[in-house]
């Protein structure tokens, strides 16, 4: 399987809020390094880097003024004298009265934002291009003939909504290769998202659209970031009733419960007769991971990838989560061994 890859990702490297003190990052450079190692020591197949692509590539997913915002979030942060990472510290929560657009870009980063878990920093805005050209590489490939490609995409994305970052996520790296497929002709496409987290951006994108179907397996809102979507009941609005699919599973979900909903995702999919099919692929599911609590385990997910191969349809996997470092790279990989029947 190809792999499309940019070491570009190394321009990002982020700070996290973690229980009220300032650490670094699990979403880190090595996370894509390990996963790039494991695509070389398997033999997976070709490396490439990603081609380059106008921005306005990633409008249709995005709003134009978020993508405005995103990349030139850094220079106005800095042009204040600031030379720490950018954070947002304020949101327009429900009740307050204003979503107009602030000048300043403290209010900027609150407006475009659902959570402090995205910081900006001097690098940031080439290593999302880099990882969004690397999800619009793959998707290419698979309107060329190629049967299933791999994007090894950092930072991920299916956090970020039409007009907001979250998350660790920026642009929403699966909704943008899935707009431009669109685009270029298919009548349907399929995202599946089995990351742990439910992938909220992503939903937000497609929401009230018949074309795109949304189907994701994740830990539930109920104890689970990000907490306020990812229920049953989120089925889409207007003429995309129907075409969004949340299967939140309980804390302690194992292969066996895990296998379940998949199989229901692979029935809601074969039903939509996608054109092609995205994969969010996080592997934050792994019994290990440090911020999650799914029990999955490294011979699971060649199953993953076994079942999402028998489909049929042509494949884009999509990195997205997967914080246990030392395992990230074999679990992933794992997925796109099952897929091409090398179990
Ligand atoms: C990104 B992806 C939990 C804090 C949650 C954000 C998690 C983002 C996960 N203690 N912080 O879906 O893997
Ligand atoms: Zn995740």
């Amino acid at each position: 399987m190809l792999t499309i890859y940019s070491s570009d990702h190394r321009f990002h490297h982020g700070v996290e809020l973690k229980d009220g003190a300032i650490t670094e990052s699990f979403e880190k450079p090595a996370r894509a390094e390990t996963v790039l190692a494991q695509v070389r020591a398997t033999g997976l197949g070709e490396v490439v880097g990603p081609k380059s692509y106008p921005r306005s590539s990633y409008v249709g997913a995005h709003s134009e003024r978020y993508i405005e915002f995103l990349a030139g979030a850094w220079g106005e942060w800095t042009s204040t004298g600031r030379t720490c990472q950018a954070l947002p510290l304020v949101w327009p929560v429900r009740g307050l009265p204003s979503v107009e657009l602030p000048q300043f870009i403290d209010g900027k980063l609150g407006l475009f934002s659902m959570d402090a878990g995205s910081p900006i920093n001097a690098g940031t805005w080439d290593a999302v291009c880099s990882s969004a050209n690397s999800a619009l590489t793959g998707i290419d490939r698979l309107s060329a003939g190629m049967r299933a490609a791999f994007a090894l995409c950092r930072p991920p994305g299916h956090h970020a909504g039409r007009e907001y970052m979250g998350g660790y996520c920026y642009l929403n790296n699966a909704a943008i290769a899935a707009q431009r497929c669109i685009e270029e002709g298919a009548k349907r496409v399929a995202v599946l998202d089995v990351d742990f987290h439910h992938g909220n951006g992503t939903q937000d994108i497609f929401y009230d659209r018949s074309d795109v179907l949304f189907v994701s397996i994740h830990g539930d809102p109920a104890v689970s970031y990000p907490y306020f979507s990812g229920h049953a009941d989120e089925r889409g609005v207007g003429s995309g009733e129907g075409f969004n699919l949340n299967l939140p599973l309980p804390k302690g979900t194992a292969i066996n419960e895990f296998e379940v909903a998949l199989r229901q995702a692979g029935a809601a999919i074969a039903r939509h007769a996608p054109d092609a099919l995205i994969v969010s692929l996080g592997v934050d599911t792994f019994e290990g991971d440090p911020i999650s609590h799914f029990r999955l385990r490294t011979a699971d997910y060649l199953r993953i990838g076994e079942m999402i191969e028998r489909l049929g349809a042509p494949t884009l996997f999509v990195m997205e989560g997967g914080y246990m470092v030392d395992e990230i790279g074999i679990n992933a990989v794992n997925v796109l061994l099952g897929f091409e029947g090398r179990a």
